[in-house]
């Protein structure tokens, strides 16, 4: 078997016990074939100088990390990747910000990162780059003499080609990422506004469903969505402890609704809209006030940024104003708690809550939206809202799909979960699940790996 080297921004110390669903399927991944995990160890340092590669061997997992100095940090993680990046490809032109400081940051970063990693690199191993922060980096290993095979894999949204042109560097983008062998996306709709792009803007042609050939390029392009842990997450809310933590959901007697949301406090998860649309539900339905709470669980992400900070404000002042409007000595409408919880604490208020409300205004997958499913009780599970703009919604057609932009449209499917007959939500769970196994995270590695582990495809003459 050959070797796997995974190269990500962020990487995840095995034996941190909070790590998500997905390092832990890489992880296991790595384990399993013996391998390298190569990226940022998440620490800023002054300058250059105090840039210290570090590698860390566990059993047949090797883990080379190495810091940001300052100025990268701000300028290409900061800067180019969640100030212009990650607002494009969520179709967020209104908030994307481009600065040259910026784009030349983010070459400078993959340079880097593909200079240290080339001579870690043995013939045969398998290259699986992770994300929009390594768009450049089979560039910058191709330029090395790198001849590996190189995968990618793009966990969020890629948008319509119309929306890429705002973008200065597009072009530039475009080519970087056809210098990979495979590329996987999230979606069906992600792919071909790729392959859209490509063919009509790049002259690139499709010689079969999943091969684009592209200058002297031929590269695998398919759609492999993301998924979770179905067992050990079901299993985490079965546990006695999560069973407590239901009962200390519902300790107030009578039985109340909860509806969660579990969200990084990014503004693309669609959370001012969840909150206006939960206000509108509480607004059309006056008879239901006190009989459901919105718990919305929402940790602080890249506060640096200020789109960011504008949206924690936004959300505090929405949470404020409807408790005062609508709360009562014994009702809190919405409880919004601004930080990380344990993954188990989290499998046991999905749980424990008959609404999960999942409205990302866009969203690449969204692994909440698959967690929630797994978490519920078979006999009597949830009914899961979920935004048409979340890639998971190409999959999950048996949750209520909703339109997160349109308020009326949410606060409707709230009271018809509220109101859904139990054979309805047995029906409804067990096609989601059936749809969240067949797409779990292990499926996900083994598809992407088929695919970059196949031989080269020569270019017809
Ligand atoms: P994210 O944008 O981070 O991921 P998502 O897919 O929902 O979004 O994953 C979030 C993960 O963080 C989930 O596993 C969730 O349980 C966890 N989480 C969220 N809030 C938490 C809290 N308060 N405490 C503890 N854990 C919390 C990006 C893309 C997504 C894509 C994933 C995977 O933006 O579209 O689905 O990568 O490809």
């Amino acid at each position: 078997m050959k070797r796997l080297v995974v190269v990500s921004n962020r990487v995840v110390n095995p034996e941190c016990k909070a790590a998500g669903g997905l390092a832990v399927c890489i992880l296991d991944g790595l384990r399993e074939r013996g391998g390298l995990w190569f990226g940022w160890n998440g620490e800023i340092v002054a300058d250059e100088s105090g840039v210290a590669v570090a590698c860390t061997r566990y059993d047949k997992v090797t883990i080379v990390t190495m810091p940001l100095t300052e100025r990268d940090y701000q300028e290409y993680y900061l800067g180019f990747c969640n100030a212009a990046l990650w607002p494009v490809l969520h179709y967020r032109l209104d908030l994307a910000r481009f600065t040259q400081e910026s784009s030349e940051a983010y070459r400078r970063v993959n340079n880097h990162f593909a200079e240290t990693l080339a001579p870690l690199l043995m013939t045969g191993d398998l290259v699986w780059a992770h994300d929009y922060h390594l768009i450049p980096l089979a560039e910058g290993l191709r330029a090395r003499g790198v001849r590996n095979r190189l995968g990618f894999f793009l966990h969020v949204p890629f948008p319509p080609p119309d929306v890429l042109f705002a973008m200065p560097e597009h072009e530039w983008i475009m080519n970087a990422f056809v210098q990979y062998d495979v590329l996987g996306f999230q979606t069906k709709l992600d792919q071909a506004n790729f392959t859209r792009f490509a063919c009509e803007h790049m002259g690139g042609e499709m010689v079969s469903d999943e091969l684009l050939r592209i200058g002297e390029n031929v590269v695998s392009v398919s759609t492999i969505p993301v998924g979770i842990n179905v067992e050990s997450f079901a299993a985490a809310a079965r546990r006695p402890e999560a069973e407590e933590r239901i009962q200390w959901l519902h300790r107030r007697g009578e039985p109340r609704v909860n509806i969660i949301g579990v969200d990084r406090l990014d503004y693309t998860k669609g959370l001012p809209d969840r909150f206006r649309s939960f206000k509108r539900w509480l607004e059309l339905y006056p008879r239901n006030c006190k009989a459901a709470t919105l718990m919305q669980i929402a940790p602080p992400t890249r506060e640096e940024v200020k789109a960011y900070a504008d949206i924690r404000h936004e959300l505090e002042a929405l949470s404020g104003e409807i408790n005062g409007q609508f709360g009562d000595f014994d009702w809190t409408p919405v409880r919004y708690i601004h930080r990380n919880v344990p993954r188990d604490i989290l499998a046991a208020l999905y749980r424990g809550s008959q609404i999960g409300l999942v409205t990302p205004l866009r969203d690449g997958m969204n692994l909440v939206a698959k967690e929630y499913v797994a978490a519920q009780d078979d006999d009597n599970p949830g009914v899961l809202v979920l935004s048409r703009f979340a890639g998971a919604a190409e999959d999950l057609q048996e949750a209520l799909i909703v339109n997160p932009y349109d308020a009326d449209d949410v606060a409707q499917a709230i009271q018809r979960a509220i109101s859904m007959p139990r054979e309805e939500r047995i029906e409804r769970h067990a096609a989601l699940l059936a749809r969240v196994r067949e797409h779990d995270a292990r499926n996900w590695m083994c598809k992407f790996l088929q695919a970059l582990d196949a031989p080269s495809i020569p270019l017809a003459a």
